[in-house]
């Protein structure tokens, strides 16, 4: 039996004030989060959400050094920013408040100085860089030098944004400061650890065991990190930006953000409910879920829950945390610093008032499972002939009809026939297979439910063909009207989770605003008599323009970071280095070449060597094996299943006395990755390229 709870505490994580919401951000958390918690408060649950910007951190003081401005101007602009977008979009947050706030730095600090005083934390002291000009100690994200997997001489002291590798400042080959260009020295601090290898046996029970109903991806990532073994993790940091840590001899040190930012849900309920607080997050009748993004798990299944756990004091923990993957934008990573994004306060300009197409569009691609793809077609696909054809069309048939033939009063059912009491006996099946869906957190398949209820209708309406029967059979229009509305409103009310400004707008032309959720599923939520309001078109149509417009949008971004990139190389004195044109072939030579599509079934490493792999290849012409020099950047496991392009017919070589009949086709940068050549789209093995 499955618990049941008295309220609902929802938290959608705090977003980093040092830039704006895109689409990745609204379809990975706040909008099913948003949905979650409005289907809960239509339910007539007792529920709060809360969120808030997290305005500690590294990045904010980096955005603030490349502006020029103070990490305070930084907050305060995009908090803002933030705040209206959401608002603009329906968020329906209870509070959106801020880690700046005075009453968070009191309950982060108090949560620290109790940790403190209750001798959970280890003080370490270890060997960080420092630089001796600016005189302070460095981030890793403030120490850049050359990637020792690639070469990038811009990589960062945390990762290597041109290969993707994660690194510590330790590895990069000639590290310097980022905010005085010196050499960084090695110097003493000391700082504050939570003990998280002392929890991992309580964490594995509690997740493993307690927790086997979580998401398999949140889920997976939780065994991967237990199984790996945890280390205890600093939550101090040497940085003048944050909460102070509230012990003597801690000068110049804030709380690590990570530390501080979950924090802020609490602080943020304190802030709503002064003197109610406690009862959200210290009753186990409470529900606590958060919505996260992917990059957020550990923080949340693991070192979070570790907090309360180590606080004590009632403190609950999260029942679910249904983190969901990243979404992409036309084939490519979400990207701030490449501006490859589709910003909220952009798409405002340019569709104004059409939030609930892209909360349609978001909600139904949503990357549940695994990353997802936004396309602008896709977009404009959903609009037309979905949002548009589907269920605006049918809701607009049905009240403009009722305005013709009955004055816009709901007309009174004469007789059911067996069509009428088919469709309206799947109203409540729909809503059993929707609340299933939300219940578990599947809000691509409970908009789909929704969707099917007004498909339903749609075909109701062109199969029974009411405008035919209008000089005949009145008694019968009348019949089919009635149905027709009912399911309208049955649609006000299902749709309002998702699409909160278009269904507030049908309940209003229905005449029905406010229709709760223990309506939902009825036959007769329309009186007969009942006035209907004027219809209103609930959808437009976007035109082909609009998406080109948009499209054209992302190309000149993509092309402004290519000159950005350019003229930054050529600063740095790396002005990529092409090879240069070989010798003039014919077109008899190139013939020559059978180049073709084919599949790696097999991997394995070459014993004692480095850099060669063994691979069992599909060539649709044979079996055969290629020994290639990619083990540095590609795993075997990464291998299997993958579709490569050979050259077929090069002639056999032996290699560490293995025969490799063929070649892969790679591209390759000076001083960067190998990458594959492959088709567009997976396509059968043995295909010809030339
Ligand atoms: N600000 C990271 C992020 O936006 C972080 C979340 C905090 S939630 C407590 O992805
Ligand atoms: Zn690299």
């Amino acid at each position: 039996m499955e618990k049941k709870f008295k309220r609902h505490l929802v938290t959608a994580a705090l977003p980093y004030a040092n830039g704006g919401v895109h689409i990745g951000h609204l379809a990975g958390v706040y909008v099913p989060a948003d949905i979650y918690v409005r289907y809960l408060r239509l339910k007539g649950e007792e529920v709060i959400y809360i969120c808030g910007s997290d305005e500690h951190g590294v990045p904010i003081t980096i955005k603030a050094r490349e502006q020029g401005c103070s990490p305070q101007d930084i907050v305060d602009k995009y908090h803002k920013l933030i705040k209206d977008s959401f608002s603009e979009f329906g968020i329906s947050f209870d509070i959106y408040s801020r880690t700046s706030s005075k009453i968070h730095a009191q309950t982060a600090s108090e949560f620290f100085r109790r940790l403190y005083d209750e001798k959970v934390f280890i003080e370490k002291e270890s060997e960080q860089f420092f630089d001796t000009e600016a005189n302070c100690f460095l981030a890793d994200r403030y120490i850049v030098g050359t990637c020792p997997k690639c070469g990038n001489e811009g990589a960062y002291g945390d990762q290597c944004e041109k290969c993707g590798s994660t690194l510590s400042p330790n590895e990069l080959i000639n590290p310097h400061s980022k905010l005085s260009g010196s050499q960084p020295v090695k110097k003493l601090t000391k700082h504050w650890y939570l003990p998280l290898d002392k929890y991992e046996n309580w964490l594995k029970e509690w997740i493993l065991e307690g927790h086997k109903e979580w998401k398999t991806n949140v889920y997976g990532q939780c065994k991967s990190w237990l199984d790996g073994g945890l280390q205890p993790r600093a939550v101090s940091r040497d940085l003048d930006w944050g909460v102070p840590v509230p012990v003597e001899g801690a000068e110049g040190k804030v709380l690590y953000v990570w530390f501080d930012a979950p924090i802020g849900y609490i602080s943020n309920t304190k802030e709503l409910l002064p003197d109610d607080w406690e009862k959200w997050w210290k009753s186990p009748d409470t529900k606590m879920v958060h919505f996260i993004g992917k990059d957020n798990i550990v923080f949340h299944c693991i070192v979070f829950p570790t907090m309360l756990k180590a606080y004590g004091d009632g403190f609950i923990l999260p029942e679910n945390v249904p983190a969901n993957e990243f979404l992409n934008l036309e084939g490519d990573k979400i990207s701030t610093s490449r501006n490859w994004a589709v910003w909220l306060h952009e798409y405002l300009e340019d569709f104004p008032g059409q939030q609930d197409v892209l909360r349609y569009v978001l909600c139904a691609n949503a990357p549940e499972t695994k990353d997802n793809d936004f396309t602008w077609k896709d977009f404009q696909t959903r609009n037309n002939s979905e949002l548009v054809a589907i269920y605006g069309n049918f809701v607009n048939r049905a009240v403009v009809l009722t305005h013709k033939y009955f004055g816009g009063k709901v007309p009174a059912v004469t007789e059911l026939r067996d069509e009428d009491r088919a469709v309206l006996e799947q109203i409540p099946q729909i809503k059993e297979a929707l609340e299933n869906s939300l219940n578990s957190f599947k809000f691509r398949e409970a908009l789909k439910d929704a969707m099917e209820l007004a498909r339903l209708g749609n075909k109701y309406l062109t199969e029974t063909e009411p405008w035919k029967l209008a000089k005949s059979d009145m008694a019968r229009v009348a019949t089919i009207l009635n149905v027709s509305l009912q399911i309208c409103a049955n649609l006000s009310i299902a749709f309002t989770p998702f699409l909160p400004f278009s269904s507030a707008k049908l309940q209003k032309m229905l005449n029905a605003e406010g229709l709760s959720w223990s309506a939902f599923g009825g036959a007769s939520l329309l009186e007969s008599g009942h006035q209907l309001n004027p219809a209103e078109l609930l959808f437009a149509k976007i035109e082909d323009s609009a998406i080109e417009a948009q499209i054209e949008k992302l190309h000149r971004a993509k092309e402004e970071n290519a000159r950005k990139a350019a003229a930054e190389s050529e600063a740095a004195g790396t002005g990529s280095e092409v090879v240069p044109q070989k010798a003039e072939c014919t077109f008899d030579e190139f013939e020559k070449m059978d180049i073709r599509t084919a599949t790696v079934l097999e991997a394995v490493r070459v014993p004692k060597t480095d850099k060669l792999l063994q691979l069992t290849i599909d060539t649709g012409i044979d079996r055969r094996t290629i020994v290639s020099g990619i083990a540095q950047y590609y795993t075997p496991e990464q291998m299997v299943g993958r579709q490569i392009c050979i050259l077929a017919n090069l002639a056999p070589r032996k290699i560490r006395g293995i025969e490799s009949k063929g070649m892969i086709l790679m591209a390759s940068e000076q001083g960067g990755k190998m990458r594959f050549i492959t088709p567009e789209e997976i396509v059968g093995n043995g295909a010809t390229i030339g």
